[in-house]
């Protein structure tokens, strides 16, 4: 990557040096093993496949405070007690990571950047002024921002939900900082901005009109649409899925879900859906299942890279490990034709039991690694493996004949009847899951 650190008036991460890519037989915790950025595969270097972005919120405002205890992690960056002034020690040291790191992507919340003032004017103030630094430091460092978005789920304001909320006031407050948040992504050059339904559901349906609250969302998110095009925002509007937590049951329970409520609200043309790997899990869906419904839909935008706990159903944002995951994942992005706007993001955060400044690197770093390994075992099965065609056999009856006058709409249901009696009883053809199971892992052994 070409960007140079920017270090502001001091080092936020000292002893840590860019990362570089040294190779699967090196030991350095803070190198590289299968991220090559410069690496072409299938047509594109990995840093033009993976689009790699740091998020804001669970690196460098999270400090590891859980239900039971206070933070563990006593950020440099946190300690001036005017809070705008640590917004922009927050912002110095969110650059040197990012560049450090090596990633081209950053995302951010809106009140990561900058504190909630005491006035609509003044939180837009006070934004303003960090999203300046921001493009300052974006122009330094040649960082680009894959995604903004608002945090319209914290404040006690928005405990019945935001653009849902049972009280126009409170809609009007979320309006005013999902356009503060836009005028911020479009300053930025931001290549798609993200809607996450964080408590756009409801905890009880009995004092729930779930019908109007779905309409005012489906309005809100068209006005949000239209101011964004009359600012010039050409990018990727995105929904990010999540079915539960915090609310009892969230509107944007999956990626199915979201499709037809995009479409049935006219939004489909400008909007694609985000998807989560632990959103997805907490769906009851794999990560996999979510990305090709996505795509199928022709819908997939980008992903919230992490990974759920598969021995308790929360939302543990653990870093992506699993390689297994990814090279689904990868499969299916790349049959997708790749990213256009979107990226992997890592909404992902370090355990509150990690507590190293280094902690922080090394959980990126895994992270960068096993996508980067899932690309090179996708790309190797699509470009030589037989799975592809094997799929495309097991639905060759649709591709002539008959079957293909079926998908065509040319016959009826009767016609199928007759079909059916004078073809008789089919042949048996088996699906093969343990074959093409056994090849996927034929690939992720051999794949250099
Ligand atoms: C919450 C979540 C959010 C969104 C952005 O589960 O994933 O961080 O990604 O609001
Ligand atoms: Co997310």
């Amino acid at each position: 990557m070409s960007a140079k650190p920017h270090i502001g008036t001091r080092e936020y991460f000292p002893g840590i040096p860019t990362i570089a890519y040294e190779g699967p037989e090196s030991d350095n915790p803070l190198a590289f093993k299968a991220y090559d950025a410069g690496r072409v595969v299938a047509g594109k270097t990995m840093e033009e496949h993976l689009r790699f972005a740091v998020c804001y919120w669970h690196t460098f405002c999270a400090d590891g405070g859980d239900p039971f205890g206070p933070g563990t992690r006593q950020y440099p960056w946190k300690v001036k007690s005017d809070p705008v002034a640590a917004a922009e020690d927050k912002l110095d040291a969110a650059f040197e990571f990012f560049t450090k790191l090596g990633v081209p992507f950053w995302c951010f919340h809106d009140r990561d950047l900058a504190p909630e003032g005491a006035s609509v004017a003044e939180s837009e103030k006070w934004l303003q002024h960090l999203v300046d630094l921001a493009g300052e430091r974006q122009k330094s460092t040649g960082m680009k921002l894959l995604w903004g978005t608002a945090n319209v789920f914290s404040h006690p304001r928005y405990m019945n939900g935001a653009s849902t909320n049972p009280d126009f006031n409170v809609v009007t407050h979320a309006a005013a900082q999902v356009k503060a948040a836009l005028d911020a992504t479009v300053a930025l050059g931001g290549r798609n901005y993200v809607f996450w339904g964080g408590r756009e559901g409801y905890a009880c349906l009995f004092n729930t009109d779930a019908k109007r609250e779905l309409e005012h969302m489906g309005r809100f998110l068209g006005m949000a649409r239209d101011y964004g095009r009359s600012i010039g925002f050409d990018g990727t509007f995105l929904i990010e899925p999540k079915p539960m937590e915090p609310m009892y049951h969230q509107y944007d329970v999956d990626a199915q879900t979201v499709a037809g409520f995009l479409r049935e609200h006219g939004l489909a043309d400008d909007f694609k859906i985000n998807i989560e790997a632990n959103h997805a899990t907490l769906a009851g869906h794999s990560f996999a299942h979510e990305l090709q419904m996505a795509a199928d839909a022709g819908l997939l935008g980008s992903i919230d890279a992490n990974r759920g706990n598969p021995q308790n159903g929360w939302d543990t944002d653990q870093f992506p490990t699993d390689l297994y995951d990814t090279v689904q994942a990868m499969l299916v992005v790349l049959s997708d034709g790749g990213f256009k706007n979107g990226g992997l993001n890592f909404d992902a955060k370090v355990r509150r039991e990690s507590t190293d400044p280094e902690d922080l690197f090394t959980a990126h770093i895994g992270g960068m690694d096993t996508f980067a390994r899932g690309l090179l075992v996708a790309a190797n099965i699509l470009e030589n493996s037989p799975l592809a065609e094997f799929r495309k056999q097991r639905y060759a009856s649709f591709d002539s004949g008959k079957g293909r006058d079926f998908e065509n709409g040319k016959l009826g249901l009767a016609d199928l009847r007759d079909l059916a009696q004078a073809n008789g009883e089919p042949e048996k053809r088996s699906g093969k899951q343990e074959w093409v199971e056994n090849l996927i892992n034929d690939y992720i052994f051999r794949t250099k």
